[in-house]
């Protein structure tokens, strides 16, 4: 069966055009003018774009003590409603539980999804075993390892653990992903919150601000250059962070900045809410900053010093966020947007002017399937590439309400707002996954995407040499004149 797009234009991450597109077995079969097919969908009016891909989602994610509620089946159905046609979830080992066997819990779990889908490894905890593992791992298509500096005694990882891995990945090809917080430190700030009595939302964000997210983010950064391996600093939410990865790309690093959905346009003033759920549907980390951070952030993807708009969608209902009534800490960290990315971003990017078209896909799509290397299988419209496609409707307008939503918790944090520029259709490797609204995604339709190592070429470009012992000097004592 061969499928034509027709009458739309073409927007790619660096040009625009009018021609038709052919969809054959999954892929794009043919680009040109005028072209036959067996089914048309109707473009006109309407921009033709790589599928989005969200490279930071957690579905089904056990995390503070139960687990995030949409799946693979409702999280993909909402990534296609919003015109996102990949995901890259998390897979995290429990304590000394082997990476491998943790990937077969997460294949189990990635069995509904309805679009396609990778993973990044999570190195939460460390020993010997790990050096063969990591490989195992990179073996089974999963080049990007994440490393959390925050979460306390339960994800977190210490200098030595994060340096030991920073050096596997920078063996191996791989790219190591920071979630940079000092842990120790929202730990005792934590603590002193709840000791004053400080225990509703707002405590979480006080108890990491955004200090905590540049320290550690220029530890990580400083690390990844002496081990020689590029970084992917996820959920940059404020101007330290965003300034420490500016210094390290100028001065010649592979050092890439995350903003999410939800800090680009919410701001601290959610926490200062004066209903308590409203407050803590917003919690989550790193916590949404000021004016100030936002600007940062948007100056940012517009110079290209941060290169991806991500969500970190990791969704709980209203009961599993009142868990935390009574202590901040205990409020389930995470928020929704899988479905809103694009939406959003167009609304408040493209249309305000502060992104061209181009930039839009560049930011959602183009960049990061480079980063992962899955480009340009994902990411490009090109003659063999998968037909993850979305229809763009530049006309369409809507308001974000939870009722008409995809994801199955009972709220979202966008809503109420307008967002101007929707999804026609978006195609699933050939697909019709979203028609007009309607959602036709076949659960079970989803593949996992192998991302091979990027191989030696992908340094962090160092000049930082100490590790190795350069020749001709002493090695040891009895090497030094008149040594021992
Ligand atoms: N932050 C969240 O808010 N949720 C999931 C994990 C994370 O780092
Ligand atoms: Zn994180
Ligand atoms: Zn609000
Ligand atoms: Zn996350």
């Amino acid at each position: 069966m061969r499928r034509v797009i027709k009458g739309g234009t073409i927007i790619t991450a660096d040009r625009s055009y009018e021609a038709d597109i052919a969809v054959e077995n999954g892929v794009i079969a043919e680009i040109g003018p005028d072209l036959k097919g067996d089914e048309v969908l109707d473009a006109s009016g309407c921009y033709v774009m790589p599928g989005g891909i969200d490279p930071h989602v957690h579905l089904q994610m056990p995390f503070m003590g139960t687990f995030s509620a949409d799946d693979f089946e409702s999280g993909t159905r909402a990534a296609l409603a919003g015109g996102t046609t990949m995901v890259v979830d998390f897979c995290l080992p429990d304590p000394q539980q082997a990476p491998l066997d943790a990937l077969a819990i997460w294949d189990a779990k990635a069995r509904g999804a309805c679009a396609d889908y990778s993973y990044h490894m999570a190195v939460t905890w460390w020993g010997e075993t790990m050096f063969d593992q990591m490989q195992a791992v990179t073996r089974r298509g999963i080049n990007t390892f994440k490393h959390f500096l925050a979460y306390k005694g339960a994800l977190m990882v210490n200098d030595e653990e994060l340096f030991a891995s920073f050096r596997r990945c920078a063996e191996l090809g791989s790219t190591a992903l920071v979630h940079a917080e000092n842990g120790d430190v929202v730990a005792a700030m934590q603590e002193k919150l709840l000791s004053e009595g400080l225990t509703g939302p707002e405590g979480h964000a006080l108890s990491r601000p955004p200090e905590v997210e540049g320290e550690a983010t220029n530890r990580a950064i400083m690390l990844a250059d002496m081990a020689g391996v590029p970084l992917y600093v996820v959920h940059t939410s404020c101007e330290q962070a965003h300034e420490a990865i500016r210094r390290a790309r100028q001065k010649g690093m592979r050092v890439y900045g995350e903003p999410l959905i939800q800090h680009l346009v919410l701001d601290g003033s959610e926490y200062r809410h004066e209903n308590w759920d409203h407050a803590a549907q917003r919690v989550m980390s790193p916590p949404f900053r000021d004016k100030r951070h936002q600007d940062s952030l948007w100056a940012g993807l517009q110079a290209g010093s941060l290169q991806v708009v991500a969500t970190d969608h990791c969704a709980f209902t209203i009961e599993q966020k009142r868990f935390g009534l009574n202590d901040f800490t205990r409020i389930p960290n995470g928020t929704g947007g899988l479905e809103d990315r694009m939406p959003v971003l167009w609304t408040e990017g493209v249309n305000t002017g502060r992104l061209t078209p181009n930039e839009f896909v560049a930011v959602t799509s183009t960049n990061i399937a480079k980063i992962l290397n899955c480009y340009p299988q994902k990411g490009a419209i090109l003659p063999g590439s998968d037909a993850d496609i979305v229809v763009w409707d530049p006309e369409k307008s809507a308001t974000i309400t939870p009722e008409r939503q995809q994801s199955v918790v009972e709220y979202n944090v966008f809503e109420g707002r307008e967002v101007k520029g929707l999804p026609r259709y978006t195609l699933a490797r050939g697909e019709v996954a979203v028609e007009d609204g309607a959602i036709r995604a076949t659960p079970g339709h989803g593949r996992f995407v192998g991302r091979p190592p990027m191989g030696p070429v992908n340094k962090a470009l160092s000049t930082w040499k100490a590790a190795t012992a350069p020749r001709g000097v002493a090695r040891s004592a009895a090497d030094m004149p008149g040594g021992v």
